[in-house]
């Protein structure tokens, strides 16, 4: 029998008046696209006013750089004593680095999935690194752009370990939480459809929302990207009575997202997010950069900047790789310091190992 979501049976969990207060302000051009994650056309979306090299001259002259994060375990929470830190947070710090050689000229700015783009349009935020996965809708409707993809991951679920479920397709006529404005509820529906399935999916504002409503029973399963799930069980209290399925049902490649019609903001973010990927591939590491700076390596001299001219037309300073692998390092001391398997998210690095090592990670030549 061919089941199907019923949307008519959906459950919606509301957000609070301070985030419905929010949402009101929001276009109804980026509500449209937000609200099926995939994106309704419009021809006002994506800020497509947005002229060549606005945002950074912008950012240069507020002297801070504002990035839109999403508020999760390891990928961006405020420490004890309120300083932002996590894997997203890093990348933003990163790129202040860049144009500051500061990572603290950052305002970390925390949107809810369905605010998100909205935030970006209305230039509230510079780029968001939240976890925003590419497809073609979001470019096309939304008229945004995305940066080099600094994270591979893809939908699965999450079950109480006592249902002794084991995949996927044992999942018929479960409740399912997923977050609202996601790619994660149009990918559930896909999969229901192409294996047959019903599921009753009840669809959660925020993580931490999500999170509740799996230990308080009102739902017997989550969805979410495999970064979502480790996130969702490190703050499960009682975690071990929970299973990761090994099902991944979508391809969710993470990137970071600017407004359309800004080439050379958009350039600029390219470069830094493949510098700790680059640096990664040549061995360099916060601890030995210094000892790379002597290096008679061309190819790590014009990729430290030791070599005039080669990233001059950035506008940056020539040590601005440098700076970043000094102050942040390279993309596996970033992934593990803050999602590796000594972490409380313990995510393998899969996918996310270099070209060199069988991953999908290929930074463009530096040259
Ligand atoms: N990558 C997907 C899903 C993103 C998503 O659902 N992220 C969730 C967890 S996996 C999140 O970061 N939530 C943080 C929050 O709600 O505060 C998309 O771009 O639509």
């Amino acid at each position: 029998m061919h089941g199907r979501i019923e949307h008519a049976a959906v459950t919606r969990i509301r957000c609070s008046s301070r985030c419905a207060s929010r949402l009101l302000a929001t276009s109804i051009a980026v509500l449209a696209g937000c609200s099926a994650g995939s994106g309704a056309a419009s021809d006002t979306a994506g800020g497509r006013a947005a002229e060549d090299g606005a945002t950074l001259t912008a950012v240069r002259a507020r002297g801070t750089l504002r990035c839109g994060i999403a508020n999760a375990v390891g990928f961006a929470t405020p420490d004890n004593a309120g300083r932002w830190q996590g894997f997203d947070v890093d990348f933003c710090r990163a790129i202040a680095v860049a144009l500051f050689n500061d990572p603290e000229k950052v305002e970390f700015v925390p949107y809810t999935m369905q605010q998100r783009f909205s935030g970006l349009q209305s230039r509230e935020v510079d780029i968001l690194v939240n976890g925003t996965s590419v497809t073609i809708s979001r470019a096309l409707h939304l008229g945004f752009r995305f940066g080099p993809v600094y994270l591979y991951d893809g939908q699965g679920f999450m079950v109480a370990r006592a249902l002794k479920v084991t995949n996927a397709a044992m999942l018929g006529g479960a409740t399912v939480c997923v977050q609202q404005g996601t790619t994660t509820e149009l990918n559930l529906t896909d999969f229901a459809r192409r294996r047959g399935i019903t599921f009753r999916p009840v669809v959660i504002e925020d993580l931490r929302g999500a999170v509740a409503a799996l230990a308080g029973g009102r739902c017997d399963v989550i969805s979410q990207d495999g970064a979502g799930l480790a996130t969702t069980r490190a703050l499960l209290p009682n975690r071990a009575d929970y299973v990761i399925l090994p099902d991944r049902i979508s391809k969710e490649p993470i990137a970071p997202v600017v407004r359309g019609g800004d080439d050379r903001w958009l350039e600029l973010i390219k470069w830094v997010f493949w510098t700790p990927v680059q640096a990664e591939e040549f061995g360099i590491t916060q601890r030995n950069v210094a000892q790379f700076a002597r290096s008679s390596d061309p190819a790590v001299r014009r990729f430290l900047g030791l070599e005039p001219g080669i990233t001059d037309a950035l506008g940056l300073d020539p040590r601005w790789t440098y700076h970043i692998i000094e102050t942040i390092g390279n993309y596996g001391e970033i992934y593990e310091r803050h999602l590796g398997p000594n972490t409380p998210l313990g995510m393998p690095r899969g996918m996310n190992e270099l070209w060199t090592s069988g991953g999908l990670l290929y930074p463009p030549p530096f040259r």
